[in-house]
């Protein structure tokens, strides 16, 4: 292992929000300069390898737009009119409208409200202490994860699954909906490696031709919403073909022969109907399947981000235990490994302190939230201060036109903590300006992974920039609640305590490591001995009110959820009005809204455009580069059409997020996209949005 101390290259993890968590060399310049930013080639997992826009840090760190000043609002809502001010004078204000607030309508009428621009632990949860410290509204995470994490956990009953280094031992890798080529550039390290070393194949399941789609052997292209069809035709042809393990199903699953005779009218001909993928192909893809012991399921964010999410989900999920892959080495599934690490977080989050009568609010639903909508408040009081880090709901969210009504409201305080002017810190009334990762210490946890590494500060920020920790502690001694010893702990500290409370060592030995593979043992990695349920048993027919996920309720049309794996029909199909189906997968220079400041990303995505089958432009009348108008019941967004035979017919798909300004008339792609909980535990349906296209008007000369 290189000294890295004795050169100027440090080691580090990237906090961005992606399943990857690269381990990070920086070339640190002096103190307040970096170079370039490489993968640790001896991560087993990084193996040398990062993401461009990641390489290219310098330009995000030393970006001239990045925020140095507090800032005080001093135009209209949202007129980006704002003066400098003192950290002092910045805080103060926040904390006597946060008081007023409080006394005028109890507590929960401050929602502190957060996400994962960096997925440090200090950085991001060190919210929830100050959340629990008010007796602030409680939030309900749902934005991203819980469609894709209750499918898998209905299945398994733990978010873990077997080693994706084992990618590279596999005969067979299947990438079932994730665009890992733009999101997650590592699996296709492991996965290549297993075709470059052993020959094996890999199948991409996806909407349209992404590119890693082109990377594929076998390309499985289907119409969005419609993987559980696709599951069902393959376990059906592994039953009917004696392809099934009938001994494994035996042993590790709940009720094998109920699904067997629930599969038998979901032939390759019923899934074809669904999915639009040739009966025939559906064949080959269950024959290699069941005939490649060794086949790995990675199994992605992108392919749950619909109504039905959470089914398809487990419905793949269920494919490798027919199949008896979960026996091999190279074999079984993986989605995330969030259940791996047994963390103590309550010193960061004050988990002690938290009241739970509070009431939940649901993250995805800040737009009914902010409007006013008396369900969505749950009951309580309106919402008349925010508190916002690491996140900017006015371009992620769905459902859009309401999250930015609600954000126009004048009786709504808020307060940003940035590192830039972002659309949402434009509708603040104060914004505080943020460190970025290499400014300051944090402790990460890898999801699509098995590592555990620090982020040390390795450069000082610029202008007056200040960390979550210390804008949260900062905070709370204002508002009188910096009782918990959380608040007057350094970051270091904190790392410190949470490792030790946690069973992961100290933070000298992690800072003499760089990082730590935490990888369980085979079999338990494998669920040799069973899976997670008290009989040992996968549940091929979950009962999804009671999967084990940690939800205030249960959201969306649960009673109706099937139980062995299916097609459930409950997209936003097309209709006459809305001929297409819109999906607005990531952008590989983006990691969602972050990387739209810097020109390296900006000019390689160019602008916002929506790609079409040619057939369809051509019935539409539209060619390449027109300006077309995407719309439904909830909005109207403009895009550049790009004319592509990648995608299907009557499929059209938005890279995004890119900001809303970058549209005509400042209307975003979250326009488009609602924001009704998907069922069992919330989140958003961003793939799955019926739209009409129509060549747009011309501007007015
Ligand atoms: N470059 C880049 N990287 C990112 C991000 C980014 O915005 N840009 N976002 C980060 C975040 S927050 C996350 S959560 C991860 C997510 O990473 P992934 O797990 O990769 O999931 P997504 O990126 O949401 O979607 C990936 C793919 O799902 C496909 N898809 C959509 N609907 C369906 C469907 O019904 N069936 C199937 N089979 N496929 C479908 C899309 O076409 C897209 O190609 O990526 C992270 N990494
Ligand atoms: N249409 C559509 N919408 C989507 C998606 C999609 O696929 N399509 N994907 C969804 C998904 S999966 C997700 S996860 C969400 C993500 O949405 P967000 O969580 O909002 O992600 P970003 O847009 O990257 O915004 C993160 C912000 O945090 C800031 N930040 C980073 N580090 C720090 C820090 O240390 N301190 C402070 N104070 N700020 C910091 C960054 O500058 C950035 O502006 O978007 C969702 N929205
Ligand atoms: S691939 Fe993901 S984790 Fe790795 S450097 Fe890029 S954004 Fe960060
Ligand atoms: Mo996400």
């Amino acid at each position: 292992m290189p000294d890295v101390s004795a050169t100027r290259i440090h080691a580090s993890a990237c906090p961005h929000d992606c399943p990857s968590t690269c381990a990070l060399e920086v070339e640190v310049v002096d103190r307040n300069r970096i170079g370039r930013l490489r993968g640790a080639a001896d991560n087993s997992y990084t193996a040398g390898v990062i993401c461009a826009k990641v390489a290219r840090y310098a330009e995000r760190i030393h970006h001239p737009d990045r925020l140095t000043r507090p800032l005080r609002r001093t135009g209209p809502k949202g007129s980006g009119q704002f003066e400098p001010i003192s950290w002092d004078d910045a805080l103060d204000i926040v904390a006597e409208r946060f008081l007023e607030a409080e006394r005028r309508y109890g507590p929960e009428t401050v929602w502190p409200y957060q996400y994962a621009g960096t997925m440090g632990f200090v950085q991001r949860d060190g919210i929830n202490r100050l959340r629990h410290a008010k007796r602030y509204s409680g939030f309900f995470s749902t934005i991203c994860t819980n469609p894709a994490w209750s499918g898998f956990l209905a299945g398994t009953g733990r978010l873990a699954g077997a080693d994706p280094r084992e990618m590279a031992k596999s005969d067979l890798v299947v990438i079932w909906g994730t665009n890992a080529v733009s999101t997650q550039v590592n699996v296709m390290t492991h996965a290549i490696r297993a075709r470059k070393e052993r020959g094996a194949r890999i199948a991409v399941v996806d909407v349209y031709r992404t590119p890693t789609m082109e990377q594929a052997d076998l390309p499985l292209l289907i119409r969005p919403g419609t993987d559980g069809a696709l599951a069902c035709a393959v376990m059906h042809v592994l039953f009917r073909d004696g392809l099934a393990d009938r001994a494994y199903l035996a042993s590790h699953a709940d009720d094998p022969a109920g699904l067997e005779a629930h599969l038998a009218e979901r032939t390759p001909a019923w899934a074809e109907v669904i999915t639009g993928l040739p009966a025939a192909a559906i064949e080959d893809f269950a024959r290699l399947v069941g005939t490649t012991p060794r086949t790995f399921f990675r199994l992605g964010y992108g392919f749950t981000r619909s109504r039905n999410g959470a089914v398809n989900m487990h419905a793949a999920s269920c494919i490798p235990v027919v199949s008896g892959a979960w026996r091999h080495e190279g074999g079984g599934a993986f989605h995330t490994n969030g259940a791996i690490y047994h963390w103590n977080k309550t010193l960061i989050e004050g988990a002690d302190l938290r009241d739970p009568s509070v009431r939940m609010l649901d993250q995805s639903r800040i737009g009914p939230i902010l409007e006013g909508d008396a369900d969505a408040l749950a009951g309580g009081p309106p919402v008349t201060a925010l508190l916002i880090q690491n996140t900017n709901p006015v371009t992620v969210a769905p459902d859009q036109t309401r999250v930015r009504r609600g954000f126009a409201r004048d009786d709504l305080f808020v307060c940003v903590h940035e590192q830039f002017l972002t659309e949402t810190a434009r509708m603040a009334d104060v914004v505080l300006p943020a460190t970025m990762f290499l400014e300051h210490d944090d402790l990460y946890q890898a999801g699509g992974n098995q590592h555990i590494l620090l982020g040390p500060k390795l450069v000082d920020p610029p202008g007056e920039c200040r960390s979550n920790h210390a804008v949260i502690g900062a905070l709370a001694a204002r508002l009188g609640a910096d009782q918990h010893p959380g608040f007057r702990m350094t970051a270091r500290e904190l790392i410190d305590a949470t490792l030790q409370a946690s069973g992961w060592g100290t933070l000298e030995a992690l800072e003499a490591a760089r990082f730590l593979d935490v990888q369980p043992d085979f079999d338990t990695a494998h669920y040799t001995d069973g899976f997670a349920w008290p009989d040992g048993r996968f549940r091929l027919k979950p009962d999804w009110a009671s999967v084990p996920y940690p939800a205030p309720s249960t959201f969306g049309p649960v009673a109706a959820m099937p139980g062995f794996p299916d097609h459930w029909a409950v997209t936003e199909e097309a209709d006459a009005e809305h001929p297409f189906r819109l999906v607005t997968a990531p952008a590989r220079q983006f990691l969602n809204t972050s990387f739209t400041e810097t020109a390296g990303s900006r000019n390689r995505e160019k602008r916002p455009s929506l790609m079409l089958h040619p057939d369809d432009a051509a019935a539409l009348g539209i060619a390449e580069g027109d300006r077309v108008e995407v719309a439904n019941r909830r909005g109207a967004v403009i895009l550049h059409a790009r004319l592509f035979d990648g995608v299907r017919r009557g499929v059209a798909i938005a890279e995004s997020i890119w900001p809303n300004a970058a549209h005509e008339g400042g209307r975003g792609i979250n326009s488009l996209t609602g924001a009704d909980a998907v069922a069992p535990f919330g989140g958003a349906a961003f793939h799955d949005n019926h739209v009409r296209v129509a060549k747009a008007a011309p501007l007015p000369s």
